[in-house]
């Protein structure tokens, strides 16, 4: 096992990253659709003042995605890339060249997939001739990624006979998708060092999600039986070839590299940890009063969606949220409502006077936003109005009366309002109260009666009772500004919140708590996670850092659950002047996971490529 260790790795010299391409391949290139995305774009910036000219990454061609992200390099081709570009097109390829717009500004190649697929019966027939995978004839996804793969392959043939071995050509793969000409590559001995990243593996994923004991059940799993069974078979072998035949095999966690060993049947020769870009996120000594800002927002949902029905305390409101791809089980939601469950008794039970408002962002399909929930919003802005037109009526009336009259005492107020605006004060506040519980869930969805969340909240009669301290609203669709209820872009809403809740039971790195912590706001992991498997090894104050672990591996569900409460009930009892201290701290630590820190561990990963025999 490759232990991560405490110790830093080698960086590469100057010498040898001008002596050496680097291509980083990935089928989420200039194409978001997952976390990979995020692992590139926001390594760039660290990758690109090191690398040079040297540097260059390689994704499909997806035209709705390049309109606004991609600057065509024209012209007669001035490097090696451009001109391997150049020999693809010569033979009849559709491959584009230029600049991704983003911060970092690299060099990209991207093909065009259907430029290659006249020959897909080939290239299906040489993978099976070649490496015995077959693969079904009417996988449109798997299709792509043969595509992808061969096109890839041609480009870094071509690349390796324009430079004759004056320059290493390093090709760093990221995901199967992104692999499949990986191991022809190999095959035909193209002068090219490889290295391989799985961000997690085919088989994991969905094993974890159908098997609640998936860490018990990992060493004896038959990877191949399984596969059938996911009907992934292709998928699994396309990963597992590529995880044989390339020279370095990594993955992204030790959690992973656990799985790795056990489903793909290698040991991966390094961790490469997901770092962030700090800058992106860095407010100095504003993110305090950011926080109060977004908070405020949030405040404005919570009247509009609560006070309609009971009021609370809003100064003693403590706003925690979870968010992610709607995996119940692998994102640990079924263990956070347990332990909301748990802490709501604790606090009701010592009479707090604390609220919890726990917000659960995921995307779920749904018919519509919840019409009543609308309708209280729009009826509380016209209530503001109503106010607005009352206070300034009542300001210019007082200014008037005040200077007419020799009396300094204030008067009577409400003579100053027309009884039109009364009137209208007190129908829209009517009209607004309800007898009905605020909703846990602010959309329509199309399998309400089969949802995780909305079955455990009703079976544990956690729906927004008055009498509860800890109430839930799940939002079924992702937060940006252009949504009606929070007007609020994703990082302005975790930044409001108090605490965010990743307790996830698979996840090969996770984001999400990372960008809390870059915000300054608390997290809590798990150490089933990739990054909190991470945090438990390379930060042993993380609890001082507000980095909470719950105990997931080797731990029961109740004891987790227990363990997850326990956290929660910890933070409700801060005041404060603790909470901002503790923000102070959480933001300071943001520096820990930033790339210009991590990126080392690639430079490792190259270093050792570079060493090995073609
Ligand atoms: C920030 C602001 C303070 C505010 C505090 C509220 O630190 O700068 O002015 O009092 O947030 O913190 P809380 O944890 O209660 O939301
Ligand atoms: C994977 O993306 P995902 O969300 O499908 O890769 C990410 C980047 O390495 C990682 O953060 C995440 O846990 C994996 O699951």
């Amino acid at each position: 096992m490759p232990k991560q260790g405490k110790t830093s790795p080698r960086r590469l010299t100057k010498s040898q990253t001008g002596n050496a391409l680097l291509l980083e391949i990935a089928w989420e290139v200039l194409n978001q659709v997952g976390g990979i995305y995020t692992v590139i774009r926001s390594k760039v910036p660290t990758v690109v003042p090191k690398w040079g000219e040297n540097y260059c990454l390689l994704g499909p061609y997806m035209p709705s995605n390049v309109a606004a992200e991609f600057e065509p390099i024209e012209g007669e081709p001035t490097d090696a890339i451009g001109r391997a570009v150049q020999r693809m097109r010569d033979n009849g390829y559709t491959v584009h060249y230029g600049v991704w717009l983003v911060s970092g500004r690299p060099k990209v190649v991207l093909f065009d997939l259907g430029s290659v697929m006249h020959r897909l019966g080939e290239i299906k027939y040489l993978l099976w001739e070649h490496h015995s995978i077959s693969t079904p004839g009417d996988d449109h996804l798997l299709n792509d990624v043969l595509a992808f793969g061969e096109m890839v392959k041609i480009f870094l043939s071509e690349l390796a006979a324009e430079v004759k071995g004056s320059k290493e050509i390093l090709a760093h793969f990221h995901e199967w998708m992104a692999a499949s000409g990986l191991p022809d590559l190999r095959r035909e001995q193209v002068p090219v060092k490889t290295i391989f990243t799985t961000h997690a593996t085919l088989l994991g994923r969905y094993l974890a999600m159908n098997d609640p004991q998936f860490y018990d059940h990992l060493p004896f799993v038959d990877w191949q039986k399984e596969a059938r069974h996911f009907n992934i078979e292709s998928n699994v072998m396309l990963e597992r070839a590529a995880a044989h035949g390339a020279h370095v095999f990594s993955t992204v966690s030790e959690v992973t590299a656990a799985e790795c060993r056990q489903l793909l049947g290698r040991n991966p020769d390094v961790i490469l940890p997901n770092g962030i870009n700090n800058q992106r996120f860095e407010a100095l000594h504003e993110f305090q009063n950011l926080h109060l800002e977004n908070k405020n927002k949030i405040h404005s949902f919570t009247m509009s969606h609560f006070f309609s029905s009971y009021t609370f305390d809003l100064d003693k409101t403590l706003y925690f949220f979870t968010s992610g791809r709607y995996e119940f089980l692998n994102k640990g939601y079924d263990l956070t409502l347990e332990a909301l469950a748990r802490l709501n008794h604790r606090l009701k039970t010592e009479k707090s006077d604390i609220t919890v408002v726990m917000f659960f962002i995921t995307k779920r399909p749904y018919y519509s936003i919840n019409p009543e929930i609308l309708h209280s919003r729009a009826l509380l802005e016209e209530f503001r109005h109503t106010i607005d037109a009352i206070k300034k009526q009542v300001g210019e009336r007082l200014l008037f009366d005040a200077v007419n009259h020799k009396d300094t005492k204030l008067p009577e107020l409400n003579k100053f309002v027309d009884d039109y605006w009364k009137l209208r004060f007190r129908r829209t506040l009517q009209s607004w109260k309800s007898d009905n519980l605020p909703p846990v869930i602010t959309h329509n969805l199309h399998d309400d009666a089969t949802d995780d969340i909305l079955n455990f909240l009703r079976r544990s009669n956690l729906v927004n009772n008055e009498e509860d301290p800890v109430k839930v609203v799940y939002h079924p669709d992702f937060i940006n500004y252009t949504n009606p209820l929070f007007s609020m872009e994703y990082g302005q809403f975790v930044r409001g919140c108090h605490l965010g809740v990743f307790p996830s039971y698979y996840e090969p790195w996770g984001y999400t708590p990372l960008e809390c912590i870059a915000s300054g706001v608390p997290t809590v992991t798990s150490d089933l996670a990739g990054f909190g498997d991470y945090v438990q090894e390379q930060v042993p104050d993380h609890d001082r850092r507000g980095i909470y672990l719950v105990k997931r591996n080797q731990k029961s569900f109740d004891e987790a659950a227990g363990n997850l409460a326990n956290k929660m009930y910890n933070y409700v009892r801060l005041s404060r002047r603790d909470r901002i201290d503790l923000r102070n701290r959480t933001e300071a630590s943001s520096t820990l996971f930033d790339w210009s820190n991590l990126v080392k561990y690639y430079d490792q990963a190259y270093l050792k490529a570079l060493k090995m025999d073609q």
